[in-house]
């Protein structure tokens, strides 16, 4: 099955200080990746791993796809790099084009970044461009939602709310509030899919726009599905709400689907599986299943016209000044437009809607487990949160991270919550392997 690994592990790990990782301990009992294949990962020394979390959250295709690689290739024999300010390149047109018409109503606008973080602020500048183009220059206001993950930019930080994410870094960007979360386990414990309590939690944002007044709000945003923070699946009603809401008061709606785009819910993105058409959606991860890094926003027809059509000053002169050195590189874009026909070809999001329901019998199944206080679960999106240690907030479930990766399973752990997000491209036996590995690694946890 695996040919020998050509690269051995190192034997310094010293350098490289590693990203959301406790360092010390990752360099005392290290967990390297140096090959992979399909939902297979390989140890340096070539033991298999599966994975259950599509990297992070990115692998939708799974790995080294055939049509991809070569894509990627291709192109890197080419054109290595355009500048993307005052040049282009034909492929980020074609893919933009495509992007398009992937997402409902007049979504047809596409904004490159290289992640979620910068896509994530991207719209949030967007924002307050367009708010000042069209004469609402007071409306300077973003407003985020507690526990949500953004990316690590000012602008995701200010409107992020998970607490270790900003306690650090000071005052961050002014004006900003925030929604509550949707987290409600008196009501809603180990809900299937959306859970039946909560919509008016969106009511918040009325009280937001009251407290505030309508004419300095800019923008909401938030993730359709709180994904880092341990999957909040949005309560039934909810996010209709807050469309409703935002439109009444001419507060733009940025739909964060840098998690849910590309077949996580087993559908395109979370505009089709709700049927909403939010103003703005930032994209990352599967849009190149992470093969290269890209991000994106999509933004709505009249966003663009305001900004870009209607600018008064002369047509030589640049209309928004934003952008990034890297901005649909074309190793990017080829990955990105590979990957869409990969899941158009493999019918990739309807594979994942249908393997969603087995994904949460099984998922459920552990209810019943040791340490187990909430199950939740939307598309091939899951989390099992996990009772914390007295005193040792999050220790439990980065055990159970290492206990697993142990019986060759990669899961990801966020504070004391399991998550889940296999590839696309899984198999029931795939999932009945997770979940029995699973199983007995919460038995067994301490
Ligand atoms: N928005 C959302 C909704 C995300 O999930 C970002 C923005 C930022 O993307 P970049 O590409 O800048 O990392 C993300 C990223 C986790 C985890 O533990 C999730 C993400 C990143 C790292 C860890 O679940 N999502």
């Amino acid at each position: 099955m695996l040919e020998s690994p050509s690269i051995p592990a190192p034997n310094d790990l010293e350098a490289h200080w590693i990203p959301f990782t406790p360092n010390r301990h990752f360099k005392r009992h290290p967990r390297l990746i140096a090959r992979a294949e399909g939902v297979w990962y390989y140890t340096p020394e070539g033991r298999p791993v599966l994975d259950a979390t599509s990297g992070l959250w990115c692998c939708n295709i799974g790995h080294r796809h055939p049509k991809v690689v070569e894509a990627i290739q291709r192109q890197a024999a080419e054109l290595d790099y355009a500048p993307p300010f005052q040049f282009g390149h034909p492929k980020s047109f074609a893919l933009a084009a495509r992007l398009r018409d992937l997402f409902p109503g007049d979504l047809d606008y596409v904004f490159f970044t290289n992640s979620g973080s910068e896509s994530v602020d991207t719209a949030l500048k967007i924002a307050l461009a367009y708010q000042r183009a069209i004469g609402q220059g007071t409306r300077t206001r973003l407003i985020g939602r507690e526990r949500a993950y953004h990316g690590v930019g000012f602008g995701g930080l200010s409107v992020g709310g998970m607490v270790n994410n900003r306690k650090w870094f000071g005052p961050l960007l002014p004006g900003v509030d925030h929604l509550p979360h949707t987290l409600d386990l008196e009501r809603n414990a180990f809900s299937r899919g959306q859970p039946q309590f909560g919509a008016e939690l969106a009511d918040a944002l009325e009280r937001i726009v009251q407290l505030h007044d309508p004419s300095t709000i800019a923008a909401v945003i938030v993730e359709p599905v709180a994904g880092s923070i341990g999957v909040y699946p949005p309560p039934v009603g909810y996010l209709e709400r807050l469309r409703a809401i935002t439109e009444k008061y001419g507060i733009l709606l940025i739909f964060d689907e840098v998690i849910t785009g590309f077949g996580r819910l087993g559908a395109a993105n979370a505009c089709e599986y709700f049927g909403i058409v939010p103003d703005m959606v930032t994209l990352a991860k599967g849009l190149t299943a992470a093969t290269v890094p890209m991000g994106a926003v999509m933004v709505r027809r009249p966003i663009y016209e305001a900004i870009v059509e209607k600018n008064p000053a002369p047509e030589k002169v640049i209309e928004l000044f934003h952008g990034y050195t890297y901005s649909a590189h074309p190793l990017a874009c080829a990955a990105a437009l590979a990957v869409l026909e990969v899941y158009r070809d493999e019918d990739l999001f309807r594979r994942a809607a249908q393997l969603a329901p087995y994904f949460e019998e099984r998922l459920h199944a552990l209810a019943d487990h040791p340490h187990v206080v909430d199950i939740r679960n939307l598309g091939l999106m899951g989390a099992i949160e996990l009772a914390p240690r007295p005193g040792r907030a999050s220790e439990r479930a980065y055990d159970a991270m290492c206990a697993a990766f142990e019986r060759g399973l990669m899961i990801r752990v966020t504070g004391d919550t399991i998550a889940l997000s296999p590839p696309l491209i899984a198999t029931r036996e795939h999932l009945d392997r997770i979940f029995d590995i699973l199983a007995k690694v919460l038995a067994e946890l301490p």
